[in-house]
């Protein structure tokens, strides 16, 4: 890594059915996120969190759009707004942000700062699309939304807040998915981002999917985000999260997709930036899952075994 990475936490649980994943901010700090950075050679200042308002006493559907449903949808702009605020105030200071969740609904305002001036791919890395939109969620829960949201699908189109400003659908790539829902698949077949499933990474290997993931993430942009739901990963590695989902990638497949996102981070495809979310250190066992985010991260910032 050749910047000054920057922590940004966002401890918000919003976004998701299950309390407890407003904790993993400092669940990933206590597992040693900074000094492993440091370990690197690589300069690290934790910037703290963004503020996110308490669930109680606000209206769930006070924001929701006119059809469907999304819950905080109201607070979920709010804590977004913030975020890409930060966010793009440390590119333009000339950092590398590392945002923290919180629920996967911040990616939306991860997204909106890191493309505010830049053309930015993305690659998902996720057991779940979260494409639905208000009126095809079967939970109403914005963090399986995220991804429409920053493409401006459905009600999302007319937000000022919710599409990111620089990320195009071909710039988009999705790796690892074993959970769609129904009536989220024809959102994510009818779009023109790339989707790899879990059966793909059986037939191909990891690698040869990362690599044409990043093809795509990098093809014609300035950069790209990597955006790290820790179920991506098999629950047997990471079962701190409120959505395990079985048959995700092992230990060793999710350090070799880090280890080639940190090969590519040289011009042109530069990484942008990164978070790792959903980690839920309620469901945790002994920080296991936010320790394995710190070595993940770790990896894709340059860390080298010889
Ligand atoms: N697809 C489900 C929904 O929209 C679950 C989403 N959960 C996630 N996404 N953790 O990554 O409610
Ligand atoms: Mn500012
Ligand atoms: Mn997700
Ligand atoms: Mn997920």
């Amino acid at each position: 890594m050749d910047r000054n990475v920057r922590i940004i936490g966002v401890p918000m649980d919003l976004g998701a059915d299950r309390r407890g994943v407003d904790m993993g901010p400092s669940a990933i700090r206590y597992a040693g996120l900074a000094e492993s950075i440091e370990g690197l050679g690589v300069a690290c200042s934790d910037w703290g969190d963004v503020h996110v308002p308490r669930p109680e006493g606000s209206d769930p559907d006070a924001g929701a759009p006119a059809s469907g449903t999304a819950k905080f949808l109201a607070e979920t702009e709010t804590v977004c707004t913030r975020l890409a605020h930060e966010v793009a105030d440390a590119v333009a200071d000339g950092d590398f942000p590392l945002v923290l969740g919180g629920d996967h609904s911040i990616a939306i305002g991860t997204a909106g700062g890191v493309s505010r001036d830049a053309e930015t791919g993305i690659v998902w890395f996720d057991a779940h699309g979260d494409f639905n939109t208000p009126a095809t969620t079967p939970s109403g829960n914005v963090h399986g939304m995220g991804l429409a949201a920053i493409l401006g699908k459905g009600p999302f189109a007319d937000t000022d807040w919710a599409p990111a400003p620089n990320v195009a659908e071909e710039n988009v790539a999705l790796v690892g998915l074993r959970s769609v829902d129904a009536a989220e698949r024809p959102n994510i077949r009818n779009s023109d981002v790339t989707a790899y499933t879990m059966t793909d990474i059986d037939a191909r290997g990891v690698t040869e999917v990362v690599t044409e993931a990043l093809d795509v993430a990098t093809d014609g942009t300035d950069g790209v985000h990597v955006s790290l739901d820790l179920d991506w990963l098999d629950p047997t590695e990471a079962p701190g999260v409120g959505t395990p989902e079985r048959g995700g990638v092992s230990y060793r497949e999710a350090h070799a997709a880090m280890e080639l996102i940190s090969e590519r981070a040289a011009d042109p495809g530069r990484l942008a930036s990164m978070e790792l979310v959903e980690v839920n250190p309620i469901l945790d066992r002994h920080n296991q899952t936010a320790e394995l985010g710190v070595e993940l991260a770790a990896s894709a910032l340059g860390k080298v075994i010889l």
